[in-house]
């Protein structure tokens, strides 16, 4: 490990994201020189905190990677879209969260439990893009059966907290939950409906398959972090009243027999994974325990009796955190370490 400290930039820093971002560079003790806050002119001069410091906020232009190293980017897909490959051009390399990138051939999409050695693609484009939260978690603990099972087929449901839209989705929910218990009028602008008290069957836009582009993101970033182009995935994913974590249900068919005590131990041991469950004290993954963490939760395990080889799994984590901002810093850490 070098010695080396870097001038980092983030992109969308009064965000959600943007903001876990600059307290995971606090937290792991990043080989920060200096840190850049950028953010749209909404919120320029504002005080952001790091390490003590207070750095005011700065409008993203063009001109705003000259002598920046490192790039984490949460502000939205048409901004990553516009600006990143101006990073790039710069001689920045990008850890880009939005979906602008992800698909892109020339971008490695990275979860550095599955697959680090992609971060080694970022010098096609100096982009390397970090993958949808739902995917993130999913893969993190179906990778290391795949590797012992061989998985064919995933079914996938989520239930998805508000905080992934962003910091205006967790205001809706406060303000309408809030609205609700006092017998007053509730407001909606962030969802096309209520999400308090309610579920809505409906994350990112709607595609012409009938599946929503969440959906699809799942089937797709999947395969590619996983290195299965051929891996069946369906998705459907679901928005609850819940601000931090998603859960998701996950049924799993392997080529080979995947008993329950095993798959269980194979979890025990792998990176990024805690297995909870023990269903005779009532322990099994929350999303209140997984939120402010950084491991998967995966509890639930058990037969699918349905079929020869199957398993069904119950995996939580926090999305902001292991869904977003961590899995970009880790690999930060990857790139400062190996090849920075
Ligand atoms: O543009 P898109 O693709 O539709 O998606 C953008 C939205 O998705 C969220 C993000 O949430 C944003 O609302 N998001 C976060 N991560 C995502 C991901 N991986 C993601 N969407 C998809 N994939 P957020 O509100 O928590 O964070 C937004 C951050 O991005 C900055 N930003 C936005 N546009 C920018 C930009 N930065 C540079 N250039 C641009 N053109 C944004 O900074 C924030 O850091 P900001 O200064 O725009 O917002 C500061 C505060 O202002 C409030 N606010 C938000 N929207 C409005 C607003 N106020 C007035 N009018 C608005 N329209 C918020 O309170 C925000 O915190
Ligand atoms: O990263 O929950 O592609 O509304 C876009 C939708 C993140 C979550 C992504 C949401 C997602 C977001």
């Amino acid at each position: 490990m070098g010695s080396k400290q870097f001038h980092v930039a983030v992109v969308g820093a009064t965000g959600a994201v943007g903001n876990q971002m600059i307290a995971c560079l606090e937290e792991t003790n990043f080989p920060v020189k200096r840190l850049t806050m950028l953010a749209s002119s909404r919120s320029v001069g504002r005080p952001l905190r790091f390490r003590g410091d207070s750095i005011e906020v700065q409008e993203l232009t063009e001109r705003s990677f000259k002598g920046i190293d490192i790039a984490l980017f949460s502000a939205g897909g048409s901004t990553s879209e516009t600006f990143a490959p101006m990073a790039a051009q710069d001689g920045c390399v990008v850890i880009d969260n939005s979906s602008a990138w992800r698909m892109d051939p020339q971008v490695p999409l990275v979860v550095p439990e599955v697959n680090p050695h992609a971060v080694a693609q970022y010098t096609q484009k100096g982009i390397i893009a970090n993958p949808n939260c739902s995917t993130i978690q999913m893969v993190v603990a179906l990778n290391p059966i795949h590797q012992t099972f061989r998985i064919r087929r995933v079914v996938v449901s989520t239930y998805q907290s508000v905080s992934g839209t962003g910091k205006k989705a967790i205001d809706e929910l406060f303000n309408q939950t809030r609205a609700m218990i006092n017998f007053l009028d509730v407001e909606r602008s962030v969802y096309p409906h209520r999400i308090a008290f309610n579920c809505l069957p409906h994350i990112d836009k709607f595609l012409d398959n009938g599946y929503t582009k969440e959906e699809m993101k799942m089937v797709n970033e999947t395969r590619k972090i996983m290195e299965a182009p051929a891996l069946a995935v369906t998705a459907t994913t679901v928005r609850v009243p819940v601000f931090f974590s998603h859960s998701e249900s996950v049924n799993v068919e392997t080529e080979r027999p995947c008993p329950p005590e095993e798959v269980r131990q194979v979890l025990a041991t792998a990176p990024g994974v805690r297995v909870v469950d023990d269903p005779s004290q009532n322990r099994y993954p929350l999303a209140t325990d997984a939120a402010g963490q950084d491991l998967t939760l995966v509890g639930r395990i058990r037969r699918d009796e349905s079929v020869p080889n199957g398993i069904n799994l119950w995996i939580v984590a926090d999305n902001i955190r292991k869904g977003a901002a961590t899995n970009a810093v880790q690999i930060g850490q990857i790139l400062t370490q190996t090849y920075l």
